[in-house]
């Protein structure tokens, strides 16, 4: 089955009882055994949830993985990853530009449970091998990377952790498995926050995982049910129902971000833009191997710093400032003071962070209107 076909079939059979075309929302929270230990294939909903099961084999085809998981929101997504898999005393080392809640998890929920963790260059798969111990079992890494849009070799990746018995988790947010699958290049398990282009609408929380491996999916679902940080029915539903428009959508937040990164790129008040799809983006001939297309998202920084921030933000109109991305609508952000406020500002600044930049996640209006929107806010 080709990748758009899936979209609206994986895991999405006609419902048997009714032949409903889409999987009914099963808002039940438990199941009627016929008797003791006969069950009828479920029994409860932390455990198990047929609109959710339908949610999580689509995944799993859509990142060429045999195995999906859904959870509440792409951090409890993460949780489950390192929760499931880890113990006391075990390293990660994960690339060090992502989403500052990630960080937020790692450094202040995990290193206290004993986990060790380093960072290494998300460009350079030189300072993940160099930042290999005898005890690490996880590398972590997000490309494109939130908020500058850096490309990390996943097949380099791969192979660093093979050679050291790792795996290898790819936050594939801001991509998609429209852009790329990171398991046909070598990694173990994908993470979403399918809060962002999967949902696609800006209307609900949630996290996704594809796995490969059936002793690292058992350990995760193991954790999934034992925790029990699970989407609702409804939530699962409405994910599923924005995945069937994904690859219209991702072909129409890419034309944007074209556009726009190419308006940013000749514009004075503008000192520097971060967008795969440029030819003089450092990641380009990367982005161009391992991905099919370069996304929605493009940051760039401003020269004016917060000061022209404050006025460029007051003066938008079709974008709005907001956290997140991936939504039908255009967002604007602020990650010093938003998204990555929870890293320290000395760390923040080293990795780039600094108080000129601004993100934009392209949504799917008409790209004139974006244009014109970004010109109107940068008269100051
Ligand atoms: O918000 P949640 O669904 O829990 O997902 C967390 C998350 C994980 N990974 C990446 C790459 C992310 O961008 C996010 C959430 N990011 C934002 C809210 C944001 O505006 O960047």
């Amino acid at each position: 089955m080709e990748f758009e076909t899936k979209l609206i079939h994986a895991g999405q059979a006609a419902d048997r009882q009714t032949g409903s075309v889409n999987i009914p929302i099963y808002q039940t929270s438990t199941y009627k055994q016929d008797a003791i230990g006969k069950d009828r294939g479920w029994e409860y909903s932390r455990t198990g949830n047929p609109t959710r099961k339908a949610l999580e084999d689509c995944i799993a085809a859509l990142e060429s993985a045999k195995y999906g998981l859904a959870f509440a929101s792409g951090l409890a997504a993460e949780t489950a990853v390192l929760g499931g898999l880890l113990k006391k005393g075990d390293h990660v080392v994960a690339g060090d530009d992502l989403y500052g809640g990630t960080y937020r998890l790692f450094e202040k929920v995990f290193r206290n449970w004993g986990l060790e963790i380093s960072y290494a260059d998300s460009k350079n798969p030189a300072s993940f091998k160099k930042a290999m111990r005898r005890n690490t079992r996880l590398i972590w890494a997000e490309t494109p990377t939130n908020p500058l849009l850096s490309i990390t070799d996943i097949r380099a990746l791969a192979e660093i952790a093979k050679k050291n018995k790792a795996l290898l988790a790819v936050d594939n947010t801001f991509a998609t498995p429209y852009f790329q699958r990171p398991i046909e290049l070598g990694a173990d398990i994908i993470v979403h926050s399918s809060t962002k282009y999967l949902g696609g609408h800006s209307d609900v929380i949630g996290g996704l995982l594809a796995i490969k491996d059936k002793g690292v999916f058992e350990a995760v679902k193991f954790y999934q049910n034992a925790a029990g940080a699970v989407p609702g029915p409804w939530d699962a539903w409405l994910t599923l129902r924005g995945i069937k428009t994904l690859s219209v959508r991702m072909k129409a937040h890419e034309n944007n971000a074209f556009a726009v990164a190419g308006f940013l790129s000749g514009h004075d008040a503008v000192s520097k833009v971060y967008y795969p799809g440029l030819e003089t983006h450092p990641g380009h001939a990367l982005a161009s191997d391992q991905m099919d297309g370069f996304g929605g998202m493009v940051s760039f920084e401003l020269k004016g710093g917060r000061r022209a921030a404050e006025s460029f933000f007051k003066k938008l109109k079709v974008f709005t400032l907001a956290e997140s991305l991936g939504g039908v609508e255009s967002l604007a952000c602020y990650p010093a003071t938003m998204t990555h406020a929870a890293i320290p500002e000395r760390e923040r600044l080293k990795r780039g962070i600094t108080s000129g930049l601004v993100r934009l996640s392209a949504g799917i209006e008409n790209s004139d209107d974006l244009v014109q929107d970004l010109d109107r806010a940068l008269k100051f």
